[in-house]
């Protein structure tokens, strides 16, 4: 007979297979005892430890669904989804570093590469040995990458690239970056390795909000790259909108990860805390919070494992991943900011972790699309009218 499990009330854990339970589980304990408690300190000082990278190659959390003879996991894309869920419970920084990797780097170079840029890459990004960023954002507009003004031009042995990026997860640490940019007009995709003459990613300083993660921008000086840095399969905005898919799908599980420990947190911190003689998780308001976080959390994994469901299945669904990428991101803000609300003043303190989440929780509704731009694809896809422009 199945009973109400409250910290899991539509039993989601029951969808899923042994295998995608355990590499949960790998994942959760990594995160617990490894990333959550370096948190504090990366993300008071601006600070994002490299190894990091190396400790999830070990344990295969990078490429989970690129082919084992690329030295992927070649796990399901659920699988992928409860990894994203476990290391955005510690910090949406580090997911962002995983799932740039996985999604925006290892992915594009298994879909569009050669089988030369396949043999050569990706088994040293699924080990952590190298990192990849991935630079399609611009600093005159990131919601419309068709606007890009970043170039390639043909040249003796090679295509010489002019541009700039800007926001670009990782950068200052890569040891190559996917650059898109337009050759003869048309958007392709480049493996621009780091020492290339030209190619610079200085860090960018200040940032407010996912601070545990480094960001930089990239700036293409007549930067000369080999014939073979192009990936010759695809072109035109299809090639940065595929790895955008990927990685959008990842982040609906990633933010509801967030949200959930903010949820359990101000549950606990709810049922502690005495105000006016009685535990504030005694009171009506504080309840209707907490049922509020319960549900949307409940209905955003199970929207997500549906995603994740389709597609392995390989359904082309890009609308789907968008209305799950904003219901979720923007549900998991309401969710820490309510969860800082119940915390009281200790909501803003870091021990808490709550508002540390509430603010990263700003940039993932912000990144890969930002909530209005995904609003208007679902627009555009049911009314069939173009609201961008
Ligand atoms: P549109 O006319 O809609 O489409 C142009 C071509 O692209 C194809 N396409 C897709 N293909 C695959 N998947 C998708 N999701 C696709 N969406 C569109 C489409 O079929 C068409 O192909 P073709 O062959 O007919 O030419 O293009 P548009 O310019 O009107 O697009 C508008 C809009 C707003 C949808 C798009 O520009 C958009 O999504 N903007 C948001 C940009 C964005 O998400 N940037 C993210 C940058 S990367 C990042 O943020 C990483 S953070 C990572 C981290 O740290 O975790
Ligand atoms: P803009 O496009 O200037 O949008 C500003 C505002 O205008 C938004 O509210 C937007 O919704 C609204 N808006 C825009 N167009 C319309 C419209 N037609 N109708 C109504 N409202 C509209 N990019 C990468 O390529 N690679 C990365 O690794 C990467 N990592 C990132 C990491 C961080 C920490 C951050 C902050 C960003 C990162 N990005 C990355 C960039 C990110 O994808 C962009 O910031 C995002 O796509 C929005 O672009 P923008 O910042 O230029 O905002």
């Amino acid at each position: 007979r199945v009973t109400f499990s409250w910290e899991d009330p539509l039993h989601l854990d029951r969808e899923l297979s042994e295998e995608e339970r355990m590499v949960a589980r790998t994942a959760r304990e990594y995160c617990r005892t490894k990333l959550l408690p370096r948190v504090l300190s990366a993300y008071r000082e601006e600070r994002f430890d490299r190894e990091i990278m190396t400790e999830m190659g070990e344990l295969g959390l990078l490429g989970a669904t690129v082919a084992e003879e690329y030295g992927g996991a070649g796990l399901s894309h659920v699988a992928y989804g409860l990894i994203a869920r476990e290391v955005e419970a510690v910090d949406s920084g580090y997911r962002s570093a995983m799932s740039v990797q996985s999604s925006l780097v290892m992915y594009p170079i298994e879909a569009f590469g050669t089988e030369e840029q396949k043999q050569k890459y990706l088994p040293r990004l699924a080990t952590g040995e190298w990192v990849g960023c991935f630079g399609l954002t611009e600093p005159d507009g990131g919601s419309d990458p068709g606007a890009m003004r970043t170039t390639a031009k043909k040249v003796e042995g090679g295509y010489l690239l002019n541009g700039s990026k800007m926001w670009i997860t990782n950068s200052p640490i890569a040891d190559l970056a996917v650059v898109w940019a337009k050759l003869d007009g048309e958007i392709r995709g480049f493996v621009v390795e780091k020492g290339t003459d030209g190619f610079d990613c200085p860090k960018i300083e200040g940032k407010m909000s996912l601070r545990a993660s480094v960001t930089g921008s990239i700036s293409l000086n007549d930067a000369l790259v080999p014939e073979d840095a192009l990936l010759p399969n695809v072109k035109g905005l299809r090639g940065p909108f595929s790895c955008l898919n990927k990685a959008r799908y990842g982040i609906s599980w990633g933010a509801m990860g967030a949200a959930e420990f903010c949820w359990l947190a101000a549950r606990e911190y709810a049922m502690e805390r005495i105000v006016f003689g009685k535990p504030i998780a005694a009171t009506q308001l504080v309840q209707k919070k907490l049922a509020d976080m319960q549900t949307e959390i409940a209905l955003g994994f199970q929207g997500a494992l549906r995603l994740g469901r389709l597609l392995d299945e390989g359904a082309y669904v890009p609308e789907a991943i968008s209305l799950m990428k904003r219901n979720n991101c923007g549900k998991a803000l309401d969710i820490a900011r309510q969860a800082r609300d119940i915390h009281g003043g200790n909501g803003i303190a870091e021990e808490y972790h709550i508002l540390r989440h509430a603010v990263n929780l700003e940039t993932v509704n912000t990144y890969e699309g930002t909530h209005d731009v995904h609003a208007l694809i679902l627009g555009r896809a049911q009314t069939g009218l173009q609201a961008f422009y």
